[in-house]
């Protein structure tokens, strides 16, 4: 285990380094902060079970080895490893922090503050969130709290994404609801600007019922749609898309992040914008392997869907602080209208602190 002590007169700031100097999965053991001339010094002891060169080593001699791992424990894929190993991590973090709380001296914040973080923590938010956000309130007690948590963790409108990208690809987990979102969103997005021209493009090719959905509903709101089953199909959205103001991919779930050619395509198109959407009714080990795995894909936003379905929000916090992503729509029942809502600051918070779902624009209820 590599431990190593750092000292500055920012809490944040110290914080940053240890991510950037250790990497992610660092704990942090102690923190202290020491008034000499009225001057502060922040402390702040991490750990690392691995040092980050000998992690960078053994991940190289563990691509090398793939191929040898694999006949090792016939039967087990090599990327379970990494999250066996992340499991653990996680876990050994938990207990860590457990221990080490009643001993955490965090920077002074109001009484209302440290309930509100407590509250937090109640919904399942992970401790190295909690020790971020409260270190940020420490340095902004002037600043109102949630203009405090807002900078750890974004939340972004539907109109923002809409108006910085004429393709939007949904990406995300089967089943998770990327297809009754894509026409939520474009309901929503022509509810923004009328007389939008909005084309609905189904990518999946192994169910018919998701594609006959898409297809049946935009016919009946009057969306162009079209197919694409193969990365030569995508090629020819390229060459029809100055017909229209929005494009939206419905994506397969997981499965077209393997199709040869796509993931590239997927990566390369410019002024596409990709929102992985999820569910808090995931578990949180499931979601952190869902945000790693889609992390290389570019992601803009993270789309939430079955709000209405989970008991508490925190993965909602969890997520956005880890990945950086804005929260960016919300979807909180299965019908197509009035059970879904641009994500702003004040509903995003409400749903967290509150656990109110969303208002729906113009309808004055959530549901
Ligand atoms: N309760 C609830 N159900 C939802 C919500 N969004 C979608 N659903 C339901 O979830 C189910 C799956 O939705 P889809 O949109 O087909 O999900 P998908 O991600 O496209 O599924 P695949 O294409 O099979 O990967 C459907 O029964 C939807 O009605 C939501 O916000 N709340
Ligand atoms: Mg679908």
């Amino acid at each position: 285990m590599q431990v190593k002590t750092f000292r500055g007169q920012s809490y944040s700031g110290l914080l940053q380094k240890v991510k950037s100097e250790l990497g992610p999965d660092a704990v942090i053991l102690s923190s202290d902060c020491i008034s000499s001339n009225g001057k502060k010094t922040f402390e702040l002891t991490a750990a690392l079970e691995m040092p980050s060169a000998e992690y960078a080593g053994a991940q190289e001699t563990k691509q090398k080895n793939r191929g040898k791992a694999e006949e090792a424990v016939p039967g087990m894929p090599s990327e379970n490893y990494g999250e066996e190993w992340r499991r653990e991590w996680s876990d050994f973090k938990k207990s860590i922090f457990k221990i080490i709380k009643p001993q955490l001296k965090g920077p002074k914040i109001t009484s209302r503050q440290k309930q509100a973080l407590e509250y937090l923590e109640k919904q399942g938010v992970y401790p190295e969130v909690i020790m971020d956000l409260w270190s940020g309130l420490g340095e902004n007690l002037h600043l109102p709290t949630l203009d405090v948590f807002s900078d750890s963790v974004p939340v972004t409108s539907w109109g923002h994404q809409m108006q910085n990208g004429k393709i939007h690809c949904l990406m995300g987990p089967s089943g998770v609801g990327k297809t009754t979102t894509v026409l939520r969103l474009a309901l929503e997005s022509r509810n923004l600007q009328p007389g939008i021209k909005i084309c609905l493009v189904n990518t999946d090719t192994q169910h018919a019922g998701g594609r006959l959905f898409l297809k049946h509903y935009a016919d009946l709101s009057d969306f162009a749609f079209m197919e694409a089953k193969s990365s030569e199909d995508l090629k020819n959205i390229l060459q029809v898309q100055s017909r229209y103001d929005l494009i939206f991919l419905d994506t397969p779930g997981l499965e077209i992040r393997e199709r040869p050619g796509w993931k590239s395509w997927i990566k390369n198109l410019k002024r596409v914008r990709r929102h992985l959407v999820l569910s808090p009714v995931y578990a949180p080990d499931q979601l952190d392997a869902y945000l790693q795995k889609y992390s290389r894909d570019n992601l803009n936003s993270l789309i939430w869907t079955k709000l209405d379905e989970a008991c508490n929000y925190g993965s909602l916090v969890n997520a956005s602080w880890k990945s950086a992503l804005p929260a960016s729509y919300l979807g909180f029942g299965k019908g197509l209208r009035h059970c879904s809502a641009s994500a702003t600051r004040d509903n995003f918070w409400k749903l967290v602190f509150k656990k109110i779902l969303p208002k729906v624009e113009g309808t004055g209820d959530t549901s």
